[in-house]
């Protein structure tokens, strides 16, 4: 059985700058608030500092993404490249994606260009926090919109501002580092300005291109069906979902959010008359990336022997300040399938995800701009890299996809996340979720079995469901993994031998 998809659907894939292209200190180029963060806090010291080495190898990384025979490829500049000192900028970087996107027009693929996505640059003073980076951030698209205007199809502002905001600036967990709330609130809503200020720029300078925003979307369940775990994952789906959609799409915050009281004193110190104008400006699509759901319960329940019987290790959660501070806690659900980050794949959260946008507001255009599975693949000994853990996951939130897609969700494209194996961040380069395998010690190139099998998806606009991955995508007992020396240990040499 196979599911059609509508005529005319964007078939895709992503990357994004930091944790592709290498050539961190080259070119111009001046760090990001990732390039030290990594070194003291990332895996086996993990850096991007050569990555994929995408810098040097992007032809052959288009080719790859051409060989798809998929119409869109998404990507990210890198603001720290294009303008290393946040004022002049740097002709070299700018070049580099002119050649990108001229590359991706030649090769018949839709540029889909993010202009942030994570990474920024090093000497932003307060970072998100501070206003005045928005405002560097009009600057910087201003500049990317006037050079790369007249080419790009697709712009996407900023990518998952309430996962960089939440976790940069009141977890700890990711760069600047900060455990403050209101300045998570503040660099949140400077992000969502950005936003604004970004799709200002397309469309003076790229008006016939589309434009939108790439949010990250987590659907929050209770994990029991008592009344106070249901009250308290609803407040934390308004806190975490509709705090981006709701400025974008209808220009206000929900008011839960704008009046409770750990967060209404920050915001009301934080926006500025006229911003949620700017934030609302019609947007072309949005784009929403979907990896898992959250299941969370009441905070002053997680002693509750009901909520300790559901949570996986029993009695675990998840310690986050930003939920505690609104009354919620999650908690991993029991799960046989918990991947190498530690969640659990629920393709049925796909289909909610994007029926509930569309209850919520209206009949808007969706692109999913990222879904994939993080895997510890490798090469077999006849060189073939099989990842069947990784179809499946594909083909069951695709089948999701087309379900919503049935039930009237106006869903325009799909983006596997990501082409390349790639630096997951904090997680290293251990975390792979290319379609294409990556050897980080010589830096070769290997599609994988979901990368043929993705191919024919495109080629056949459906998906094949109902049977199993195909014989080739299985693995033999002659896999053995060919690169065993971490990751770290062969960039590192590398370097040394560069310089
Ligand atoms: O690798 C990240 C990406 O940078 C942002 N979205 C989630 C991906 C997988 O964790």
């Amino acid at each position: 059985m196979t599911l059609s998809f509508p005529p005319g659907f964007l078939w895709g894939t992503a990357t994004a700058a930091y944790q592709i292209e290498g050539a961190a200190a080259a070119y111009g180029r001046s760090p990001s608030i990732w390039d030290d963060y990594l070194r003291e806090h990332g895996t086996h010291g993990d850096t991007g500092d050569v990555a994929c080495d995408h810098y040097h190898r992007w032809q052959h990384d288009l080719d790859l993404a051409a060989r798809l025979g998929a119409g869109a490829y998404r990507f990210s500049a890198s603001w720290s490249r294009v303008m290393p000192d946040g004022r002049t900028v740097n002709r070299e970087g700018l070049d580099f994606y002119e050649r990108l996107v001229d590359g991706l027009l030649d090769r018949g693929l839709t540029p889909a260009l993010t202009m942030y996505h994570m990474d920024l640059p090093a000497h932003l003073d307060g970072g998100w926090s501070n206003r005045d980076t928005a405002l560097r951030f009009a600057d910087y698209a201003q500049v990317l919109t006037e050079t790369l205007g007249d080419r790009v199809g697709m712009w996407m502002t900023v990518n998952e501002l309430y996962y960089e905001s939440w976790v940069g600036y009141a977890e700890g967990a990711f760069p600047p580092g900060h455990r403050d709330s209101a300045k998570a609130v503040a660099a949140l809503h400077h992000m969502l300005l950005a936003h604004g200020l970004g799709v200002s720029a397309v469309r003076e300078h790229s008006p016939a291109a589309e434009v939108g925003l790439v949010s990250g979307y987590a659907p929050v369940v209770p994990a029991t069906d008592h009344p106070a775990d249901v009250a308290a994952a609803s407040t934390a789906h308004t806190h975490s979902i509709d705090v981006v959609l709701g400025p974008v799409l209808q220009g206000r915050y929900p008011q839960e959010y704008a009046e409770h009281p750990a967060r209404a004193e920050a915001l009301a110190a934080t926006v500025v008359d006229g911003d949620l104008d700017l934030i609302g400006a019609e947007v072309d699509f949005i784009g929403l990336n979907y990896y898992f759901r959250r299941h969370v319960v009441a905070a002053d329940r997680v002693t509750d022997p009901e909520v300790v019987a559901v949570a996986d290790p029993p009695g675990d959660f998840l310690n986050l300040t930003h939920l505690k501070e609104i009354g919620a806690a999650e908690v991993r659900p029991r799960s046989r399938h918990r991947t190498m980050a530690d969640w659990t794949p629920e393709p049925e959260g796909i289909a909610q995800m994007l029926t509930d946008v569309t209850a919520d507001y209206g009949p808007v255009p969706i692109h999913i701009t990222e879904n994939g599975l993080p895997l510890p693949d490798y090469a077999g000994t006849d060189g073939a890299v099989r990842d069947p853990e990784r179809i499946t996951y594909l083909r069951d939130h695709l089948a999701g996809i087309h379900t919503a897609i049935a039930g009237g969700a106006d869903v325009r494209g799909y983006f596997v996340w990501s082409l390349l194996d790639n630096l997951e961040w904090t997680s290293g380069f251990g975390h792979r979720f290319g379609l294409v395998h990556v050897d980080y010690a010589t830096l070769t190139r290997t599609p994988k079995a979901s990368f043929d099998w993705y191919a024919q998806v495109v080629a056949d606009n459906a998906v094949p469901t109902g049977h199993p991955v195909p014989a080739n995508a299985l693995p033999t007992t002659d896999s053995i993994p060919t690169t065993t020396r971490p990751a770290a240990e062969s960039q590192r040499e590398m370097i040394q031998g560069a310089s």
